[in-house]
């Protein structure tokens, strides 16, 4: 199949799943088209002669007071469309590629029926991962071309039951959705132990200390706060660090909030990272105390490295952690059980084998990019067959 992708190219988990899965489809001999304002940050993997990248260019002029991307993502959508042979353009995250991918599709359409040349039809897919639905897609200035966009794709995949129920019940969207959860490429996300990583566990853990960490956008509804909250009860039971990893409007405080715990020495906050398997590979538990989280790409890719997860029973979570076998679930915001949790964890290693063991197994027999490219493929293949 050729297949246009459009998505965010920088930090995020919708871009992530993107670009994976754009990877993943030209390993199994797809062409595949990325097309976005920039290059998305996990494509600088080596050269692959299946693998394209389309930069959309933005006009300025005085009078565009505000950059008009959606119009030219949907032109270069039909350029690239027309010059390479599409058959679908999948969308991930709707605002606004869905509606870019719509506006393309009825373009070609015109241009279909008035025989110009070089011209087939093309499918949209749109996949929905959160926050399109949850938050963005709720603003008024976007809900009713939101709505419109997901309504006219061709088909529609959601990361979660949590995500596909949200989407038909708050915005009475008919069209069937497709649930198709994240996935991880296991020849990435797996424990590393070498020396590197034998020398960063000594590092941060001189004496022993359990390690925490966190990633995540630093955005209020992954409340970051109750990640530093839920650590001070636990750092004052046992020996212990917690890395806070990426960056976002809600660093400022935490940082503020970490020195007024009097947590400075045990919280270190690293930024953006590259790469994320090395620091999992020597942490004891990961936590995710969101107060939205329509599936939680970085717990699934802790997981994936046996690192169990505290998490908040916000949207999809409870979906991908399973309670009491993979980590715990708290109710967001109650960081008394959530500490309660890592400590039962922490303090009991035979519980915690168990748990890192069925952590393990869980990402890589249900969530492996094995298990779930197939599922795309085949929902492409539906969607090129119907009329
Ligand atoms: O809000 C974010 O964390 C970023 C966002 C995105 O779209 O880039 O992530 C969403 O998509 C991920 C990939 O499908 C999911 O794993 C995240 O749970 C989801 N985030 C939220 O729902 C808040």
């Amino acid at each position: 199949m050729k297949i246009g992708i459009l998505c965010y190219p920088t930090y995020g988990g919708s871009g992530v799943v993107a670009t994976e899965l754009g990877i993943e489809l030209a390993a199994r001999g797809h062409q595949v088209h990325f097309i976005s304002y920039s290059m998305p940050m996990r494509l600088n993997m080596g050269f692959s002669d299946n693998i394209f990248f389309h930069k959309v260019e933005m006009a300025s002029y005085p009078l565009f007071d505000f950059p008009l991307y959606s119009i030219a993502l949907a032109s270069k959508i039909v350029e690239v469309a027309k010059f390479n042979g599409l058959d679908l353009v999948h969308a991930h995250y709707a605002i606004p590629h869905a509606t870019s991918a719509y506006l393309a599709r009825e373009i070609i359409k015109e241009e279909v029926l008035s025989k110009k040349k070089n011209n087939r039809n093309i499918k949209i897919i749109t996949t929905l991962h959160g926050t399109d639905i949850t938050l963005t897609g709720l603003e008024i200035s976007f809900l009713p071309t939101m709505k419109f966009s997901v309504q006219k794709s061709d088909g529609v995949t959601a990361v979660s039951e949590f995500l596909k129920q949200k989407t038909q019940s708050q915005y009475e969207i008919t069209k069937d959705i497709k649930v198709i959860p994240n996935f991880i490429n296991q020849d990435i996300y797996k424990k590393i132990n070498n020396n590197e990583t034998k020398c960063l566990k000594d590092k941060l853990s001189k004496n022993g200390e359990k390690i925490l960490v966190h990633t995540s956008n630093f955005r209020a509804l992954k409340r970051v706060d109750d990640a530093i909250r839920a650590f001070k009860i636990i750092n004052d039971k046992i020996p212990s660090k917690l890395l806070l990893i990426g960056d976002g409007p809600e660093r400022s405080k935490c940082e503020y909030l970490v020195k007024d715990l009097g947590l400075v020495e045990n919280v270190k906050f690293y930024g953006e990272q590259e790469s994320f398997t090395e620091i999992l590979s020597v942490s004891d538990l990961f936590l995710m105390p969101s107060q939205s989280e329509s599936f939680g790409l970085s717990a699934l890719e802790a997981m994936a490295c046996g690192v169990p997860v505290v998490s908040s029973n916000a949207g999809g979570l409870p979906e991908l952690n399973l309670h009491g076998e993979t980590g715990y679930i708290a109710e967001i915001g109650d960081v008394e059980k959530m500490a309660d949790y890592a400590l039962r964890l922490l303090e009991d290693p035979n519980k915690y084998k168990i748990f890192s063991e069925n952590a393990l197994d869980r990402a890589t027999t249900l969530f492996s990019a094995e298990k779930i490219i197939p599922e795309y493929e085949k929902y492409y293949e539906e969607i090129l067959a119907e009329n």
